[in-house]
């Protein structure tokens, strides 16, 4: 494969060319985009200044008032638009995911076919914003509920899926009537760089009908996601992050009574029953740890196998953590990239200390410094066996470890799967129907997804993505998501002649 010669620096170069950013974009001696393939600097950023920020929350609110009138289905073209250019720059997007997040490269292209999924979700949807009639009480009455645009969106993405994320968002707010301001995180600048340009390709195709300011990019520190949560003019924002910001962003979006999409920290567990199929949950148990190194909200971090079947999973676990590939992500050989930073790596070696400090036993995780140099942080992902649910197993660590304990009954299992403060994603490995219903039922797993015979990981964007306790509740992508993003109005016309109250009042004057 020709590319991998190039530096990463110049491979960047030569990707964001193409994808259109335009040069306004960089200043030299300006704020560094690294890549986590070398840990070097690939290029140096103009930030967004509190003028600039303040004057995108403007125009957007002005977007809204112009947007907001524009059919829906109309709404939908640029949507539709937005994905043509996606399915164009599909390769170029995704090489680039991969030299600013560091995924392998098939991940890099998956993650951009979920934005151009969501297109076609969003396009779809942009015919079917449709409420209710519901039957009324009175005679001559008609009752029934519509939905309205909300308002300016603001959405602040992670680094892990960091151009996706937006999309989730975008293609829904922007077909609901929506504006949307995007903060992206610090760590890729680049991504959300080469998106926007994508975006203000297609609003150009898509003509005049589209308000200046629609969408706003602003690029630069935490500062600027705290002028999105904190502004009047923002009805909604929808933040990714970890759970600690989620507690700084909730409080203050609800002080101003403003709509909040949280989708916080996930601790997500699987649980292999005796009559599991071994060789497809070794597959799906593979994936959903040690893919993207970790670093997704749905990773899974947690494993309660069977007492019976432990000795026929854990040691060829062990096996495939031990000759799990490892390298550069542009490399196609490559199955595991490197993590998004050294920090990333140093917060993985901790948690491994403390879980050895409480009998776990550690299989792999060690830094592989020899890969790309000290700048980079490639680990091999860490199994371990832990004598109980404990410790770092409690939470999470953003880092490709998975815990595993043995459970007798599971109900026990069920238990200790919830008994975690986040509620994103779970799975169950069994054959037996019973089992997989009781563990999808009211009293089974408390998270927002619970998935049979697959991991937890790699939610497709049919369905509501989010989930409950520390996780932060909200939903995106596909279901009824949506409705986050509008308003509801519920109306009442009386098509008679006298005025009858409901509930039965009278009141004659
Ligand atoms: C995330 O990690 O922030 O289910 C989202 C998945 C992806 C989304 C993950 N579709 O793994």
């Amino acid at each position: 494969m020709a590319p991998t010669v190039l530096s990463v620096r110049d491979d960047a170069r030569a990707v964001l060319e193409r994808l259109g950013v335009p040069a306004s974009a960089f200043a030299e001696g300006g704020t560094p985009a690294r890549s986590p393939v070398d840990g070097g600097v690939v290029a140096e950023l103009r930030e967004t200044d509190r003028e600039e920020a303040e004057a995108a929350i403007g125009r957007a609110a002005e977007a809204f008032l112009a947007w907001r009138r524009v059919p829906g289905p109309r709404r939908g073209e640029l949507v539709r638009l937005l994905g043509e250019e996606l399915r164009a720059h599909k390769d170029d997007l995704g090489r680039l995911v991969t030299l600013e997040a560091g995924k392998i490269l098939s991940e890099g292209l998956g993650e951009v076919q979920e934005m151009i999924d969501i297109c076609d979700f969003a396009v779809g949807l942009s015919r079917q914003l449709h409420g209710l009639t519901i039957a009324t009480e009175r005679p001559d009455h008609r009752m029934m509920e519509v939905w309205h645009p909300l308002g300016v969106c603001g959405v602040i993405t992670a680094f892990n899926f960091p151009v996706a994320v937006w999309s989730w968002n975008a293609a829904l707010a922007l077909v609901c009537g929506d504006p949307v301001i995007w903060k992206p995180s610090e760590k890729t600048p680049l991504t959300a760089l080469a998106v926007h340009a994508l975006a203000v390709k297609a609003v150009k195709r898509f003509g005049s009908d589209a308000p200046d300011g629609l969408l706003g990019l602003l690029i630069g520190g935490r500062e600027l996601g705290e002028r999105l949560v904190e502004d009047q003019r923002v009805a909604l924002v929808s933040a990714t992050g970890s759970t600690a910001m989620g507690r700084q962003v909730a409080p203050k979006l609800s002080a101003r009574f403003a709509r909040a999409i949280l989708e916080l920290g996930g601790n997500n567990a699987a649980i292999v029953a005796p009559s599991a199929d071994l060789d497809l949950a070794l597959r799906a148990i593979a994936f959903a740890a040690m893919g993207t190194a970790g670093q997704r909200c749905t990773t899974l971090r947690r494993l309660f196998v069977h007492g019976s079947v432990y000795d026929a999973l854990v040691p060829r676990l062990k096996a495939a953590y031990g000759s799990v590939r490892i390298g550069d992500p542009r490399d196609p050989a490559t199955l595991i990239g490197p993590l998004i930073d050294v920090a990333a790596a140093d917060g993985m070696a901790r948690a491994l200390d403390e879980a050895r400090a409480i009998g776990g036993t550690v299989h792999g995780g060690e830094r592989l410094r020899d890969i790309r140099g000290e700048g980079a942080a490639y680990v091999r992902p860490a199994l371990v066996e832990m004598p109980e649910q404990a410790g770092p197993m409690r939470r999470e660590t953003f880092a490709p470890i998975l815990y595993v304990t043995r459970y007798t009954e599971l109900e026990e299992a069920i238990t200790a799967q919830n008994a975690v403060a986040a509620g994103l994603s779970s799975s169950i490995f069994t054959r037996d129907l019973a089992e997989a219903e009781i563990f999808l039922s009211a009293s089974g797993s408390d998270c927002g997804i619970a998935n049979v015979n697959i991991g937890p990981s790699g939610a497709e964007i049919g369905g509501a993505f989010g989930g409950e306790k520390e996780t932060g509740g909200g939903r995106e992508a596909g279901s009824d998501s949506w409705k986050a993003y509008m308003r509801r109005a519920t109306n009442t016309i009386n098509y008679g002649k006298t005025l009858p109250l409901a509930q039965g009042v009278t009141f004659e004057v």
